[in-house]
């Protein structure tokens, strides 16, 4: 399956230097556009598809929002429940989108594999490649948190995270929100949610920001960086694509299982992955 002119992200060297800065300053950058319009439709599609069950790929991690739309009620490991259970728009997750050509592409994008290659090596792999979706059903808040923990039984810490908007994020809807420069401050509490006092430290030193963005806009953030969102108060599912990539050579110290890599030698290609019968077990899965 192959598509063309989707990438539509620039790989002009100085303007991606002024994106590394930034990034490295405040933790998190704006990437604009990175891919046309006609493939974000596409993706929309694809991701109806799945929450409907009209594609399917056996394996699937899916994982409904809370019905009250408390996010303290979530398990959050909690494997049995994590698989398509019928037709719904209150999947909050559905994970393992390296094994859909759609998305794959959109990893392999061009301004994507520079970040990477800046920032991790030549070798990456994906920790989770997901939608994210904040249904406007009753959805749950996501509170301030980082995306490294050292209870996550990992070998080392994963890298950064790519989001990009499928149909629009507002403050209305339930956009990113980040604290700007909050990365500079390593692991900020054991897991990755943080206390209320460390929380109100950070907010009277540093601004929180909201990252709206248009349907193919995309922001790139640290996972050190503290972030969550607020409740969808629209009429419409806010749907972001996500991927958190880091180097390659990072297991699971459960199963010493590394992740499925995405650039550099034998990584995933739409090739092999069109020759999957079922998405692979989970690396933390024995
Ligand atoms: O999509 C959201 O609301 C939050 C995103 C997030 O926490 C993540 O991508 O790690």
């Amino acid at each position: 399956m192959k598509y063309k002119n989707y990438d539509i992200s620039f790989s002009n060297n100085s303007e991606i230097n002024k994106l590394f800065s930034f990034y490295e300053q405040n933790g998190y950058v704006k990437l604009g556009k990175i891919i046309s319009d006609n493939y974000i439709k596409k993706l929309v599609k694809v991701t109806q598809d799945l929450m409907h069950g009209k594609r399917s790929y056996p394996g699937m991690f899916f994982k409904l929002d809370d019905p009250k739309g408390n996010y303290y009620n979530i398990k959050h490991e909690d494997v049995e429940n994590e698989k398509y259970s019928g037709p719904s728009n209150r999947y909050k997750k559905i994970k393992d989108l390296e094994y859909v050509p759609e998305f794959l592409n959109c990893i392999k994008l061009k301004i994507i594999k520079k970040f990477s290659q800046k920032f991790i090596g030549s070798e990456a792999s994906s920790m989770r490649t997901m939608i994210l979706n904040k249904s406007y059903i009753n959805s749950s808040i996501l509170p301030f948190h980082q995306d490294v923990s050292n209870k996550w039984k990992m070998s080392k810490k994963p890298s950064f995270t790519v989001w990009m908007s499928l149909n629009g994020a507002t403050k209305k809807n339930g956009c990113l929100k980040v604290i700007e420069g909050s990365h500079k401050y390593g692991i900020l509490n054991f897991g990755n949610n943080l206390t209320t006092s460390v929380e109100k430290k950070l907010k009277k030193k540093h601004k929180v920001v909201f990252l709206e963005l248009k349907p193919g806009e995309a922001v790139l953030f640290s996972n050190y960086t503290v972030h969550g969102s607020n409740k969808n108060k629209t009429k419409k599912n806010r749907l972001g694509f996500t991927v958190c990539l880091m180097d390659a050579r990072i297991k699971n110290l459960k199963t010493n299982k590394t992740y499925p890599k995405v650039f550099g030698k034998n990584s995933l290609t739409l090739s092999k992955i069109s020759k999957l019968k079922k998405i692979p077990k989970k690396v933390y899965e024995n």
